[in-house]
């Protein structure tokens, strides 16, 4: 950044009145850009459906040999066993009349600790979350823009998946590496497809695939996920093709912090915050690419909706595609 003062806050990165949808569904709004999914876009959707092939999107909560990918603040989910036979055989439980036995779960986890809807106002900057309500609005739990107002919506469009790593011909994107809405558009033609207005974005790194293969600590070593990156031009694209949620394989759906300015959730704050564009991270993708690149189709129906879960900033989902 020759000539000119690098940034040091995102605020002095958007530069002056940076692309915003705040008002554009009104002062109540807590849903955002998933207001673009209307039933045209679901027909749309279901008049992609090709093959009939379902793939669900989660990863394993508890996979066996591994612990969750989380971000690294957070920590993999505690299944408990509550109830079980063993509960019987030691004559710890109640024997119920009729002799039926049972088994019985608790789960204690990040609720943005495996692939996950973030709240509108999971993150934010200068005191202010979506559409312009109050930072202090998320004090105890978000009162304004949680998770809840998507999950009783749910989502569902047409989706469009972008394979980046087999576009740069990479079994996964490198710690850091980045590209731009002209490089998805530059994939999608190699595709063979286009991102058209309203699609719900897919993007597959191969970074998924990456943290079941390396060590744990391999994998979190100089932690800056490969991703989209920040640029104006960037942000504008994506309001003007009106994407309506972004969806990736990666921790949090972009490059983590810019290695010069060490600026960090970018995207969050531009297309997030300010543009009310679902985020939707961890997502297992690479089945689902294989089959769009057998037959050459990457369009899809794609429905989803997180656990109605009152106030909080986020919360797990299996996202469904149909092809
Ligand atoms: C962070 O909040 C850091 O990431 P995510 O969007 O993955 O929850």
């Amino acid at each position: 950044m020759t000539g000119k003062s690098m940034p040091r806050t995102i605020a002095e990165l958007f530069g002056e009145n940076p692309p915003s949808n705040w008002g554009k569904w009104g002062p109540d709004d807590e849903v955002g850009s998933l207001n673009y999914l209307t039933a045209a876009q679901v027909f749309r959707g279901a008049a992609s459906i090709r093959t009939g092939e379902v793939f669900t999107l989660q990863v394993q909560i508890g996979k066996e040999g591994s612990p969750d990918p989380v971000w690294p603040n957070r920590t993999s989910a505690v299944r408990t066993p509550k109830m079980d036979e063993g509960y019987f055989l030691r004559g710890e439980a109640f024997e119920p009349i009729g002799g039926h036995h049972y088994a019985d779960d608790k789960i204690d986890m990040f609720l943005q600790g495996s692939t996950q809807y973030d709240a509108l106002g999971h993150l934010w900057y200068d005191g202010k979350i979506w559409n312009g309500y109050d930072a202090s609005t998320t004090i105890g739990s978000l009162k304004k823009a949680s998770v809840l107002p998507i999950a009783e919506r749910g989502v569902v469009g047409r989706g469009v998946l972008i394979d980046m790593a087999r576009f740069r011909g990479k079994k996964w994107l490198d710690m850091a590496e980045t590209f731009t809405h002209q490089d998805l558009m530059a994939a999608a033609e190699a595709q063979g497809c286009q991102i058209a207005k309203r699609d719900i974005l897919l993007i597959r790194t191969g970074w998924m695939a990456r943290f079941y293969e390396v060590s744990v600590e391999e994998f979190y070593a100089d932690w800056n996920e490969p991703g989209l990156v920040y640029s104006r031009e960037l942000v504008e694209w994506f309001q003007e093709t009106e994407i309506p949620n972004l969806v990736t394989d990666t921790i949090a759906n972009e490059q983590s912090q810019d290695p010069e300015t060490g600026i960090g959730m970018r995207l969050h704050c531009a297309l997030m915050r300010n543009l009310g564009i679902a985020m939707t991270e961890v997502c297992w993708l690479d089945d689902l690419a294989d089959a769009c690149a057998g037959d050459g189709h990457w369009t899809f129906l794609y429905a989803a909706a997180p656990l109605k879960v009152v106030g909080a900033s986020g919360s797990p989902v299996n996202p469904i595609v149909v092809r």
